[in-house]
This record gives structure tokens, sequence and C-alpha cells, in this order.
């Protein structure tokens, strides 16, 4: 399996649902990287996110990791900062932030999830409300949203009412029909939603 990623419609911080992000290779690992953000500089960059963790240890955490790039497309050497390690069971809201000298044009966001510390054994890191400040002005979110269950339900609900109300003629069907259509539509985007 080594790092799947999905969204979750039941752990999130901000409705409708978080990235969760299995592993089952014992190390924590860099799934996520070369997400380049255009910054003004010199300025503060602050990186705020939710995190948790279930099967995680501390010597294999998450977190998140910024660099600076110049317009070269090099590596801005002492740009680099990291959120603080975690492993928590519960949301923890992480931040870190740092000065970015005046070369640095972009920043990268690296997103690390968790190890369990043994290989073949899973680890999961939901993460949520991912922002990115500069100067403490927002330029950069991520809520990870997945409306696909919603837009499922809504699609089946409709689609079963009128395919009801044409076959019946009867409108009391058709509500009952559409609620059922609803449930399977929701189930359908549910499952065709979650892998990314
Ligand atoms: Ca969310």
């Amino acid at each position: 399996m080594h790092v799947v990623e999905s969204y979750d419609d039941i752990p999130w911080t901000s409705f409708p649902s978080s990235l969760r992000v299995d592993n089952d290779e014992g190390v924590n690992i860099t799934f996520r990287r070369r997400l380049f953000i255009p910054v003004s500089t010199p300025s503060v960059i602050k990186v705020e996110c939710n995190i948790k963790v279930e099967n995680g240890v501390m010597e294999e955490a998450a977190w998140i990791a910024i660099m600076g790039w110049d317009t070269a497309g090099r590596e801005v050497r002492g740009t680099w900062f990291t959120t603080p390690p975690l492993v928590s069971r519960d949301w923890v809201r992480v931040e870190a932030s740092k000065e970015m000298p005046g070369e640095v044009a972009y920043v990268e966001i690296r997103m690390v999830c968790a190890g369990s510390g043994k290989k073949g054994e899973l680890a999961s890191t939901w993460f949520d409300d991912l922002k990115i400040y500069q100067d403490g002005v927002l330029i950069y979110a991520n809520d990870f949203n997945n409306w696909n269950p919603y837009i499922g339900a809504g699609l089946g609900a409709v689609l079963t009412g009128i395919l009801t109300q044409l076959i019946t003629g009867k409108i009391e069907y058709s509500v009952g029909a559409g609620l059922l259509g609803g449930l399977g539509g929701g189930v359908a985007g549910y499952y065709f939603g979650r892998q990314i």
C-alpha cells in the first residue's frame, strides 16, 4: 500500500472533509511536495494547519515544511522551517513562521505524514484548514473539500424522484423514492469521491 491519500468525511475541522493519508511504510514520508506559492519578500511567512494522527510514533511524526525558492528555481539557503512534529490523536492546530529574505519569490509546501515505527503497520494522518500567511495576510488556503457525496445525494434524489414520478405518476411515491435515491447517490459519491 505504501502511502494512500483520500478525503475523509468523518474527522474534519471544516465541513465537509479533511485530507487523510494512510502510510504503512513505518517511517514518516513526504507525500506532497512541489506546491509552490508566489510571495512578496522580504516578509514573514507563516503556515498553520490542523493535524491529527492515529498510531504514529514521535520519531516518525507528521509536520509541514516550508522553504523559499528564487526566480531561477533554486532553493534559498536558510529558509527551511517546519511546524512542530505531531502524533496527537486529537486535532491540534500547529503553526510556524519565518522571515523570508528578499531573493525568495516562491515558497514550497511539503506535507509529511506520520509513520508507525514498524514497516507494514499502518499510521494515518489527517490534515485540515491549511493556511499560509504573508505578513499576516492570508495568501493560500486549502480546506480539503470533497463535495462528491453531497452532490451525489442531491443528484440521486432528484433523478430518482423524477423517474418515479414518470413511472408511477404519484408525487408521494416520488418523494420516498427520492430519499432512497439520495441515499444511494450519497453512497456512490462517497465511494467515488474518496480517492484523490
Ligand atoms: Ca475541511
